[in-house]
């Protein structure tokens, strides 16, 4: 196992929320050392202030000491890309994975559809996540306009040394990956949870993926037309039983270092029927 930096060294999380006009613009989380809080901090101030969606109105930072004794260890979920030919073909290409993975079709298309039209009730993006009962496709988060945020999650230095490094000769070593993967290794630690299904929110970045247990975390170039500002998550969960306070308490509060780093495989050309799931 790698370990941090030195064993004595305490652990913060840093959190960054930003919002425009009344709703969410941008966030961050990272998992960090003293010594590297301020240059962090600073980075996610100026993330906020340069966001493709405009420039930040209201910036919140939060700092928290973590306890050492409650930081879990994991290795990052296996990548790859299924190549799509639009947003059309990747979104049909996305459910069909949603579906393998045992997400029923009511709540794989409701998702996608809540995604597509802006997930927070006036259209525009939400802070957090969609909870999505895996069977009945019904929302369950407690605030659906702002969601379930995954928090306190990030890549040893050494980790993400050696991720960036994998990704660089595919052209993909770039903060959307890099955090896209790591948030999604924490929410699929949950074991509640069956998948999930994202896009960006930023307009000039159309790629997506699927998250599941089998697959890893699954690629497409397109999950929606350029220039669209609309995005977001759902997490599709095992409704039946589901302790709501205990996996949101989870998402948000467990912490999660990642000392090892998956597969980075490469692009497969997606082909619809059974052969792709
Ligand atoms: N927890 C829950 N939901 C979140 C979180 C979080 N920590 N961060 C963002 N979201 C939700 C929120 O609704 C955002 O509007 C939405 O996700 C999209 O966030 O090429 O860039 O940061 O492999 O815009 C995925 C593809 C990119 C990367 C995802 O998301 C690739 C991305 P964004
Ligand atoms: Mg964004």
């Amino acid at each position: 196992m790698i370990i941090f930096r030195f064993m004595s060294d305490s652990i913060y999380s840093l959190r960054m929320h930003a919002n425009r006009q009344g709703s969410h613009l941008s966030g961050c989380e990272r998992l960090a050392v003293a010594q590297d809080l301020e240059r962090l901090a600073a980075e996610m101030v100026g993330r906020a202030l340069r966001h493709p969606r405009g420039r930040a109105e209201q910036i919140r930072l939060s700092v928290d000491l973590v306890p050492t004794e409650a930081i879990r260890h994991g290795r990052l979920l296996d990548l790859h890309t299924l190549h799509v030919d639009d947003y059309r073909q990747g979104r049909q290409a996305a459910r069909q994975l949603l579906l393998g993975a045992g997400v029923q079709v009511l709540a794989a298309d409701a998702a996608i559809a809540g995604i597509a039209q802006g997930a927070a009730v006036n259209g525009c993006s939400m802070r957090g996540a969609m909870l999505v009962d895996a069977v009945t496709g019904a929302r369950l988060e407690a605030d659906p306009s702002r969601g379930v945020r995954a928090s306190r999650m990030d890549l040893t230095p050494a980790a993400e040394g050696e991720l960036r490094r994998r990704l660089a000769p595919r052209g993909l070593d770039n903060p959307h990956v890099r955090e896209a993967l790591v948030l999604a290794t924490k929410v699929l630690s949950a074991p509640q949870v069956l998948a999930e299904l994202c896009w960006s929110d930023d307009p000039d970045y159309t790629a997506g993926y699927v998250a599941t247990r089998d697959r890893g975390y699954v690629r497409f170039p397109h999950l929606k037309p350029l220039g669209d500002e609309r995005g977001g998550r759902a997490f599709f969960v095992r409704g039946a039983g589901l302790d709501l306070d205990a996996l949101s308490g989870f998402l948000e509060h467990s912490v999660l270092l990642i000392d090892e780093v998956g597969e980075i495989g490469g692009t497969s050309i997606w082909k619809e029927g059974p052969c792709a799931n």
